[in-house]
């Protein structure tokens, strides 16, 4: 119990004026109508259990007092704590949340609910949301995703390996007709998916409708060309009416794909999206963007992995989920344990892509698929984009690195057929980024 200064010495009622213990329950036994939440938390004087009913409070139905009158419905829909323990230097608590307190289908509300003011709480020193168990009972309101991975690889012919993908880099400045250029490029050299960076959207230099006009037709050519299928991860993040616009303008052009930034965007604008995305048989690439605010500090945030929980919950249908090799955030167990994750079965919400990106290279390619195997969407965009021979010398020596791995060959073995490898293992060689 915190008393405060500001009481000023007043006689105190014997009432109880706090009940966050009434949210503490160890005994208690979660059922099929409880979704359970994990949470690790470091307490700022009061004591673990407290410290943990006041989460389950904030985060269900209570404030910092006791209240006048409790309607049934809030007594049914109390949050309990049902397990604690020490964690390093805080505490690690399972809280069951009756289903009661979450609107149907809406990933929005759940996250302002377990993911909301509970953060902001003084009593909280550092609280870090860890991972959710939708029962079947609340899964069951949401779609997943329209296609995943198997639906991916179906329309785009490409059984085994994994698919690759790069960025026009720089991230920003080619005109469309430069960046058509460099598509044609790209795509010839055996990119499968071309992708807008996440901050390419549109601009007076590049309007987001005059590259779609010119982008999709290079796509058809090359196709024709190589007769492999291509795809546009095109970049429609914006304001949601914007990208309405934009996505029904892709598939008017035939395209396959949208990508969204989902974090900046936010959950209500990839919910919409997702049924936006629907009737245009469109699948949503997810990119990442600012998640690192709060999925970086260990003591404090969202995992990643409840993250992308949520976006294969709602139906994206590739995430960036980390290399454990390049310049970006993520250790090779995190990685690991949300790719397993995204690839296994999950009631009726299908297994998605896995997207590696941040850093790569053809150096490193053979650790990459070691580590996660061939169901990811690696995409490199200066590790190809820097080949000293330009765009298609570069994606060639991506694509001749991944069929090395693939043929169980060395990268030098493979190099000894392919000169664009080998230049690409010249600047490069197995440079880790940083
Ligand atoms: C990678 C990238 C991606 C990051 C995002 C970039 O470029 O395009 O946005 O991979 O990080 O802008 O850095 P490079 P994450 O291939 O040139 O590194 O995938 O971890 O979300
Ligand atoms: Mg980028």
């Amino acid at each position: 119990m915190i008393y405060t200064a500001e009481k000023g010495g007043m006689e105190m009622s014997e009432e109880k004026i706090e009940w966050y213990m009434d949210f503490v329950d160890l005994d208690y036994k979660p059922g099929r109508d409880d979704l359970v939440v994990e949470f690790y938390f470091e307490p700022y004087k009061v004591s673990p259990e407290e410290a943990a009913g006041r989460i389950a409070s904030e985060s269900s139905i209570g404030t910092w007092t006791t209240l006048w009158k409790m309607p049934e419905m809030a007594k049914r829909s109390m949050a309990r704590v049902f397990h604690l323990e020490p964690s390093g230097e805080g505490y690690y608590t399972k809280i069951a949340y009756p289903l009661t307190l979450f609107e149907e289908g809406s990933f929005v509300q759940f996250m302002s609910a377990i993911a909301g003011n509970i953060f902001g709480m003084k009593a909280i020193k550092t609280l870090r949301f860890l991972d959710f168990h939708p029962p079947y009972e609340y899964l069951r309101h949401f779609k997943g995703p329209q296609y995943g991975l198997r639906g991916i690889r179906s329309f785009m012919g490409i059984k085994e390996r994994p698919l690759t993908a790069t960025v026009p880099k720089p991230k920003m400045g080619w005109n469309v007709d430069e960046y058509a250029e460099i598509a044609y490029e790209l795509w010839s050299g055996g990119i499968d998916l071309l992708k807008d960076d996440e901050n390419f959207t549109s601009f007076p230099f590049n309007r987001f409708e005059e590259r779609v006009r010119k982008l999709y037709r290079v796509k058809e050519r090359v196709e024709r060309e190589t007769g492999e299928k291509k795809e546009y991860l095109i970049n429609i993040t914006g304001p949601v009416h914007k990208m309405i616009e934009r996505a029904e303008l892709v598939a008017d052009y035939g395209g396959k794909f949208i990508m969204i930034d989902i974090v900046v965007s936010g959950w209500a604008a990839l919910q919409t999206m997702r049924e936006v995305a629907e009737d245009l048989e469109l699948a949503i690439h997810a990119h990442r963007a600012m998640h690192a605010a709060f999925t970086k500090n260990p003591k404090h945030g969202i995992t990643m992995y409840a993250l992308a929980k949520g976006a294969r919950l709602i139906g994206v249908d590739e995430i960036h989920t980390g290399t454990a090799v390049g310049k970006m955030e993520g250790k090779y167990e995190e990685v690991r344990k949300i790719n397993g994750f995204l690839l296994s079965p999950w009631e009726h919400i299908k297994p998605i892509f896995p997207v590696a990106s941040g850093g790569l290279h053809p150096g490193l390619m053979e650790e990459l698929i070691r580590l996660f195997g061939k169901d990811l969407v690696i995409q490199a965009g200066g590790g190809v984009m820097g080949h000293p021979d330009g765009p298609k010398a570069g994606a060639k020596a991506l694509r001749d690195s991944i069929d090395a791995v693939i043929e169980g060959k060395s990268l030098e073995e493979k190099a000894k057929e392919s000169p664009e490898l080998k230049k690409a293992l010249d600047k490069w060689g197995y440079l880790k980024p940083i």
